[in-house]
């Protein structure tokens, strides 16, 4: 039986959603054009589409938000962040962003040159496109049981450290001008990076004088996983855990929206007052005077304190145990996702649950589509939308070998009876899946096509 894990919170306010009847859902479905990421959120009823700015924050989070120091320049509230990263990842230097991906492009632009190759275990969609955007080449070095949807490894997100000592001989120090390690490894369905695996990376960068960045957007979830599953470390707490993988760390990129617990924020964090200086110029052009970075004073102190309430064990009992709840109910109906579920998300493989659909039908998109139509569901496909690749000569597709869906859970927003309901709307469409026909596109975008395709039914 799944394990039952009680919220280690209480409601204090409530957003109503409404799920809507079937006929309504076949209509709103043809205007979006199937595509979900066109339906309006007030037509959907779980949106599990992302966990990123999605959160609920606490009461402590909204009456940091009435503290707000609206002041252009060194507002109280850019003190209170400073403490907090200072407590939870020890970098004496940081910079506020309004989210992830701008953290990325000021460090980038700031630290690569054309020609650079940057390693990674896996880089994030957002990572990747501002390594390319610096004119650098990005380069996934994750473990090999990372990409096996059925490997049982509990540490699917580590880097193979052979291969990136392979790299950097082959391409020269010189050209290598950081690593990164995604913690947990997102693109590979929120896999955590062992400790040890970070000492490692970190062995054998130093020698050639190569930083180490973090992209540490869900840094409390893998505190978790090392504290459950990683030798010597079941007696530690989350915030040792935490101290301690950023101490083998130069700096880190952050979304505040996954584990800083709040709507919009981020920030880039380091050691070096050199690199602080440059990256401080690049801020002030593109998001901001340097303790504001693009956001407003009460921003911060909600980040300030969504960074600590992250670290909450009772809360990442409950986080975690939620996921692996949901997880557990959808494998107990046979239903196949990728094993072991991650920190934030279960993975839906599409491919096992309709195999009588070639991909060129797109079984992911389609689970999403009857999703949607079943439950009033949003779920998010990562498959051959949003990965197959056309070539140019043959005019053939070329596509990828998962095609998966992804349910994420937002933090601290459904309860338990909203994941049996997902659950059980799963399985009664598992049970009717040989019934499923495939999709077609009618309108196909250059790039980033999943944002904006259109589909009909086959
Ligand atoms: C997600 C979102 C964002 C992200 C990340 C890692 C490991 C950086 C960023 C960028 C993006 C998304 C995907 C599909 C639908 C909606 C949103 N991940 N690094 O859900 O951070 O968004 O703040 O610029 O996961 O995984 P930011």
């Amino acid at each position: 039986m799944a394990q039952l894990i009680p919220e280690p919170y209480r409601i204090k306010s409530v957003e109503p959603i409404r799920l809507t009847t079937p006929e309504e859902r076949k209509t709103i479905l043809a205007a979006a054009g199937y595509n979900l990421f066109s339906v309006r959120s007030e037509d959907v009823y779980i949106d599990l589409l992302t966990d990123s700015g999605t959160s609920a924050m606490s009461d402590a989070q909204w009456a940091g938000l009435m503290g707000g120091d609206e002041a252009y320049a060194c507002c109280r509230n850019y003190y209170s962040l400073q403490e907090s990263i200072s407590d939870i990842f020890g970098f004496p230097y940081f910079l506020p962003t309004h989210q992830g991906r701008a953290a990325e492009k000021v460090l980038f632009a700031a630290m690569v040159k054309p020609g650079d190759v940057v390693p990674s275990n896996t880089h994030f969609d957002t990572t990747r496109a501002n390594v390319e955007a610096a004119g650098a080449q990005a380069v996934d070095l994750v473990i090999a049981e990372g990409l096996q949807p059925t490997s049982h490894h509990p540490f699917k997100g580590n880097m193979d450290v052979e291969r990136l000592l392979q790299l950097i001989e082959q391409v020269g120090a010189q050209r290598v001008p950081l690593a990164m390690l995604t913690i947990t490894n997102n693109s590979g369905g929120g896999q955590p990076v062992s400790l040890a695996n970070i000492r490692a990376v970190k062995e054998a960068l130093a020698p050639h004088g190569i930083p180490l960045f973090i992209d540490a957007c869900r840094y409390a979830e893998n505190t978790y996983f090392i504290q459950q599953r990683e030798p010597g470390y079941s007696g530690k707490t989350t915030w040792e855990i935490a101290r301690e993988i950023f101490s083998h760390a130069d700096g880190c990129t952050m979304s505040g929206k996954k584990d800083g617990l709040v709507n919009i924020g981020g920030f880039l964090a380091m050691n070096s007052q050199k690199v602080y200086q440059r990256a401080s110029q690049l801020l002030i052009l593109w998001e901001g005077f340097v303790t504001y970075g693009g956001l407003a004073g009460r921003d911060l102190e909600a980040m300030a304190r969504g960074l600590r309430e992250a670290l909450d064990e009772r809360y990442l009992v409950h986080r975690i145990g939620q996921v692996r709840y949901l997880a557990e109910r959808l494998l107990e109906a046979g239903v196949p996702i990728v094993e072991p579920p991650g920190g934030h998300a279960v993975y839906l493989d599409a491919r096992r649950f309709l195999p009588h659909l070639p991909q060129a039908e797109l079984p992911g998109q389609v689970l999403v589509v009857h999703l949607y139509l079943q439950g009033g569901i949003r779920a998010v496909e990562i498959g051959s939308v949003m990965f197959a690749r056309k070539d140019e000569t043959t005019g053939g597709w070329k596509y990828p070998e998962l095609e998966l869906v992804r349910l994420a859970i937002p933090r601290r927003v459904y309860t338990q009876t909203h994941l049996d309901y997902v659950a059980d709307v799963l399985i009664e469409l598992y049970e009717k899946r040989e019934q499923l026909h495939g999709l077609r596109y009618t309108y196909e975008p250059p790039f980033l096509r999943h944002f904006t395709a259109r589909f009909e039914p086959l």
